[in-house]
Parts: structure tokens; sequence; C-alpha cells
């Protein structure tokens, strides 16, 4: 069977509640594509309202959480609170928790496992810096960073969807290349097939991330690797509707 088509908004730290709103009307006025599996990751302030508002057609998401149930740390959310206000996925290993909050790979993990215990589903993201991708190191970054993953997924991969996104390609306008973004997923399934399985690698679902817009969504989603997206910026905007359908 083929890959459900999986697309993520990740609205990062943007929205009130009025815009929310907005963007929940829009989407349940839209006529969204019913082969897509479609999550919204929201701040956490707001997750228990968005959750109770979407229809159940759209998936909620967190946007971090941390590693243990319960207890002294402050600021953060455990992935049982995600499950108790309702909310069933959670987006992990972003680049800003790695770059701007220092998450490494060991982290991450730490944090997949425990959600994938919890019972939450998980988009768990890879990428290289622009340093990194000029040095011809964009497969030793992502390759090492999905090995950390191993462990901590298990035999639960099927709870997990990969987003592939290119730290340079992140909120600049710069997208990697339709070329470009299939060349790392085929290689990425490829390394999944020699370390964790055939079957996982065949099933696996890849998102492209960074900087997807309805203008280039077509053609990078008609990429036989790329199986979603995952959208910042334009996951705010109506424009959202036509990427979650655009492999139509
Ligand atoms: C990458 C992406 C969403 P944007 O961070 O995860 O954001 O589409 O704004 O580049």
């Amino acid at each position: 069977m083929g890959r459900k088509f999986v697309v993520g908004g990740n609205w990062k730290m943007n929205g009130d509640k009025k815009q929310v709103t907005e963007i929940v009307e829009t989407l349940k006025k839209a006529s969204l594509d019913s082969n897509v599996e479609v999550v919204i990751g929201v701040p956490a302030i707001y997750l228990e309202y968005v959750q109770s508002i979407v229809p159940n057609t759209i998936n909620v998401a967190a946007q971090n959480c941390w590693k243990v149930p319960k207890g002294a740390f402050t600021g953060e959310i455990s992935p049982a609170m995600i499950k108790d206000i309702g909310a069933n996925w959670v987006i992990l290993g972003h680049s800003e928790r790695r770059t701007i909050f220092g998450e490494k790979d060991d982290l991450v993990a730490e944090k997949v496992a425990h959600a994938l215990e919890s019972g939450l589903k998980v988009i768990a993201c890879i990428g290289e810096t622009l340093e990194e991708r000029e040095a011809g190191k964009t497969e030793e970054v992502v390759f090492r960073q999905t090995k950390a993953l191993l462990p901590a997924i298990g035999s639960n991969w099927d709870k997990v969807v990969l987003a592939y996104e290119p730290v340079w390609a992140i909120g600049t306008g710069k997208t990697a290349t339709p070329q470009q973004a299939q060349d790392v997923h085929a290689s990425l399934r490829n390394w999944l097939s020699a370390n964790a399985s055939a079957d996982v690698a065949n099933a696996v679902r890849i998102q492209y991330g960074g900087s997807v817009t309805a203008a280039n969504a077509k053609e990078l989603a008609a990429c036989p690797d790329i199986d979603g997206f995952l959208v910042g910026g334009a996951s705010l905007k109506p424009e959202f509707v036509d990427i979650v359908n655009a492999t139509q």
C-alpha cells in the first residue's frame, strides 16, 4: 500500500486567540483532500483550545514536550498532558529546538522515546545547516540524527513521520529544489533499509520542510520519496489549504 501523504502545519510561536480561530475556520470551510493526513502544530498555550474547535479530520500536535511524565521541570509540558487535552501528536527535534535551545541528538531521542511510550505520534525533524551542506556533509548529518532515533523508535515506526528540513531553507524563502529534496529523501530511505529494515524504509513517511508554499508544493509533492510537508510560515495563511491539496 502507498504511503499516505501527511502535511503538517508548524505555527511556531505565532498567532493569538483571534488568529488561531481564523486559521481553524479557514480549514473547516476548505475542501481538504481526504486522502491527506493533516496535523497542525500549535503553541502549547492554545493546544486545548484548538483541539476543542478543530474537526476530527484535523490532528493537533504540540511543538515540543519533555522526556518524563511529570515533576519539577518548570515551563515544560509532558506527553501525558498533551494526551490529556486530546491531542495525539508532537513535533520533536525541530532545528529551532536544536539550534536555539541547544537540543542534541540524545535529548531529542529521549523525548521521542518517551512521547512514543506515552502514546503520542511523533514528527521527528532532521536536517543539515548550510555550512554542513557546503562541506558535503548533508548525508552524514542526516544519517547521524536518524541513527540517534533508532533505539528510541524501536518497533514504533508506524507512529513516526520523519521531517527532512534543511536548516538553510527554513523561513529563508530558499526552498530546496525538488531534486535536492528528493535526493536526500531517497538516500535516507536507503540508509533506513540498511539500518532499520526494508519494511521501515518502504513504509515510513518522509516530509520535506523549509519554505514550502502553494507555489512550490506541487512540484515537490510529485517527487517519489516526498510523502508530505512540514510547513511553517505558509501554514498561517489560507494557502495552507492548497499545500494540503498539492497532490490533487
Ligand atoms: C521549517 C518550516 C516548518 P518554514 O521550520 O517546520 O518553516 O516553512 O517557514 O520554512
